[in-house]
């Protein structure tokens, strides 16, 4: 914990220090502002960016966003730094021999003129590579992304639960099968 205050002392611990009562609250987190800003540079508009926190020891984490292009002509999404991790970039995750694998996107995310790409869980993600301090639930990841025709922007992505199959849930056992990460009592 002290080494992550350390970091963000500034404006976004007092912005977001409602984490842990909101960490209590589980139903309340989804309604109180789990949902990240949207942006926009250039012709390239982001929606809802988000991140899933990870568990102690994990060595990378995972962040989604729904991005379109307005534009007339394609651009190309890279991820150039990000404040939790040595490096971030652009991964797919392809079927091979039945077992999913990710690899970074070769010379950036191609998006049409006119296209919208969701990159979610199971797909296409920002992966923060060499994680500095876990992903904690109820912060937020930043990380500066650049297209090559709309230029750069920094986003900050909203820390779900691990897990989380979705921005603002809870956890992922309670919205997905259930498994390990149930955390109510019977
Ligand atoms: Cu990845």
């Amino acid at each position: 914990m002290t080494y992550f205050a350390a970091k963000s002392f500034a404006s976004k611990s007092i912005r977001y220090g409602l984490t842990a009562a909101l960490a209590l609250a589980a139903a309340q987190f989804a309604a109180a502002g789990a949902v990240g800003a949207d942006y926009d540079v250039g012709a390239i508009h982001i929606a809802q960016p988000w991140a899933r926190a990870t568990p102690k020891g994990a060595s990378s984490g995972a962040g989604y966003m729904t991005v379109t292009n307005k534009g007339t002509t394609p651009d190309r999404l890279t991820c150039v730094s990000s404040d939790a991790a040595a490096k971030c970039q652009i991964h797919t995750m392809t079927m091979e021999g039945g077992v999913m694998k990710m690899r970074p996107v070769e010379g950036g995310l191609e998006i049409k003129p006119g296209e919208t790409i969701m990159l979610k869980p199971s797909g296409l993600h920002v992966m923060f590579v060499d994680l500095k301090h876990p992903l904690e639930q109820g912060k937020m990841v930043e990380a500066t992304l650049k297209f090559e025709k709309a230029g750069t922007v920094d986003v900050e992505f909203p820390i779900a639960a691990i897990g989380a199959a979705m921005p603002g849930a809870a956890a992922g056992g309670t919205m997905m099968q259930g498994g390990g990460m149930m955390q109510m009592k019977h």
